[in-house]
């Protein structure tokens, strides 16, 4: 049998040795609205603890013969992406690259000059499909200008389609998992071995300006409840999950889609645990909505808090208030979900007093975890506009975007404060949250199940791992 694919798509990895917990939901959308039409296969190398770029010219190019090869961007995995394109372009007979993901929309032109053929901007469920059909001559289209959502050179410039109207999630189809390696994604967070990811919407209508949201846009689009437990019946009936995660970001903005979904979970018997990956916003969740997914099932979630100062709040456009962060905090305790805070340090206006405030409101909050990451101002959120218009960024080296990476170097120079003493602070903020007795006692007397308290020290060594070598 031929083993001879229309098209691959690839994650390149985020960096070499990382395991991700999940499989790419991107790339199972897409390789899904193709199969019917096109000959499919997805390498996802963010399992691979060994990648080297090499391995593309026998997992891909030689067994599989592509006509078209896709790369799936993210500014973390851009400098891995580079090297697969390299080798690629080395090849005498080279197959079409295309790639597409948030790095791809955000950062078209330079993205082109790494040797890409396109880039899809944006969603890409329906552009890939009008893409490939002009590829193999199956298009109604008499010219390519004619797909929106693309980006391509021509006669030594970059010509932009029209803009792509956004999926409509209820025509998607289910995600095509069966092209993936299910066993060999890992995470020390999550309760079981087989968690996978879903997403009941997208898009959020909130301003954030550390975020990007090129990709998904600002109308949050829903989809209906019914569908979504039939994806996870699914899911548990032909991949054997015994876990999953939302992905999304707004879950809960709409209250009678949460509500009803989580009645739909326990009338269906689905009898899963299950997770917010993304996280919830402070100011969209009440009493009923947090007790209505704990009786559904979910165990744990995270909060953006991201400062202890309401004006450093404020200058981040983040929208809530430290009251608002005590309530939702109080609520997640109460109903006794697993509870980590993402903090972030080092916003253009941040002082050193303003980074104490952000220490003493997460002892104040005592969750069971906390993060504290510095800014990386991701290209194409306002943040990241507003350090290049004050040229304060450090150059365009996308490797030291990557948040995985101990000791990367500076993205951007601070207005008030050194390099080394925003370092200082993450240093100072995580000793000063877990080496203090009150977290201890406060694990014990939560103690839930000894399967628990070890999955959750195993997270907290990891972070602290992760900072001794920063
Ligand atoms: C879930 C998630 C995670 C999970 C990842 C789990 C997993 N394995 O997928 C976890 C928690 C691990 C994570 C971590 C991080 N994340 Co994250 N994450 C997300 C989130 C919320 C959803 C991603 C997702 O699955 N979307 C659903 C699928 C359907 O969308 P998609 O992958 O984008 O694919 C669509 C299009 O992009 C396009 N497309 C994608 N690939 C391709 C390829 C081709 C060939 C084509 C044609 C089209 C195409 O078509 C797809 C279908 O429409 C997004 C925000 C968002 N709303 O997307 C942020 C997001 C991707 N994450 C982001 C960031 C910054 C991070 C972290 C750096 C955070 C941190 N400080 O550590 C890390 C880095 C991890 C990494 N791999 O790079 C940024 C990326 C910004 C950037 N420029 O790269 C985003 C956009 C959030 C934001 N708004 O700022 N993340
Ligand atoms: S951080 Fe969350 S709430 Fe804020 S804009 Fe991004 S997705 Fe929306």
């Amino acid at each position: 049998m031929s083993l001879d694919k229309d098209i691959v798509l690839i994650m390149p990895p985020v960096v070499e040795g990382f395991v991700m917990a999940n499989p790419s939901l991107g790339l199972a959308y897409l390789a899904a609205i193709l199969e019917p039409a096109y000959s499919v296969d997805v390498f996802d190398y963010n399992i691979d603890k060994n990648f080297n770029p090499h391995d593309i010219i026998e997992d891909i190019l030689t067994t599989h013969k592509p006509k078209v090869i896709g790369l799936s961007l993210t500014t973390l995995n851009v400098p891995q992406a580079e090297k697969i394109v390299e080798i690629i372009l080395q090849q005498d007979e080279r197959p079409i690259l295309i790639a597409g993901g948030p790095h791809a929309t955000a950062v078209t032109e330079e993205t082109l000059a790494i040797g890409f053929d396109y880039l899809v901007i944006g969603e890409g469920d329906n552009t890939i499909l009008e893409l490939m059909d002009f590829i193999f001559g199956r298009s109604s289209f008499d010219k390519i200008d004619d797909i929106d959502g693309l980006a391509f050179k021509r006669d030594g410039g970059v010509v932009y389609t029209g803009k792509r109207e956004m999926t409509d999630m209820s025509k998607l189809p289910l995600p095509a998992w069966h092209y993936f390696d299910l066993d060999k994604y890992s995470s020390v967070a999550v309760k079981n071995k087989r968690c996978m990811p879903i997403m009941a919407s997208r898009g959020c209508p909130d301003l954030c300006k550390f975020c990007y949201k090129g990709v998904f846009g600002a109308k949050l689009r829903v989809r209906e409840p019914e569908s979504l437990v039939e994806e996870i019946l699914y899911l548990k009936e032909n991949f054997k999950i015994d876990e999953f995660v939302f992905l999304d970001e707004n879950i809960t903005t709409k209250k009678d889609f949460i509500l009803k979904f989580c009645d739909l979970l326990i009338e269906k018997e689905v009898n899963l645990p299950w997770f917010l990956g993304s996280g919830v916003r402070v100011d969209r969740v009440d009493d009923e909505i947090v007790g209505a997914m704990k009786r559904a099932g979910c165990y744990r979630t995270s909060l953006g808090v991201e400062s202890g100062n309401e004006q450093i709040l404020k200058d981040m456009g983040k929208k809530i208030t430290k009251d608002q962060v005590r309530n939702a905090v109080a609520l997640f305790k109460k109903h006794r979900y697993e509870l980590t805070l993402y903090f972030l340090l080092g916003y253009p206006t941040e002082t050193k007093e303003t980074a104490q405030d952000t220490i003493n409101f997460a002892i104040e909050l005592n969750p069971d975890l906390a993060q504290f990451p510095v800014l990386t101002p991701f290209p194409g959120s306002e943040v990241h506009e507003y350090l290049k218009s004050k040229d304060l960024l450090i150059g365009s080296n996308w490797g030291d975007y990557n948040t995985f990476i101990p000791n990367a170097n500076p993205t951007f120079k601070h207005p008030n404060l050194t390099w080394e003493e925003i370092l200082e602070l993450k240093r100072k903020a995580y000793k000063s949250f877990y080496f203090r007795p009150g977290y201890a006692f406060s694990q014990i007397i939560n103690i839930r199940s000894i399967s628990d308290v070890r999955r959750l020290w195993k997270m907290v060594f990891s972070f602290l791992g992760f900072l001794k070598s920063s």
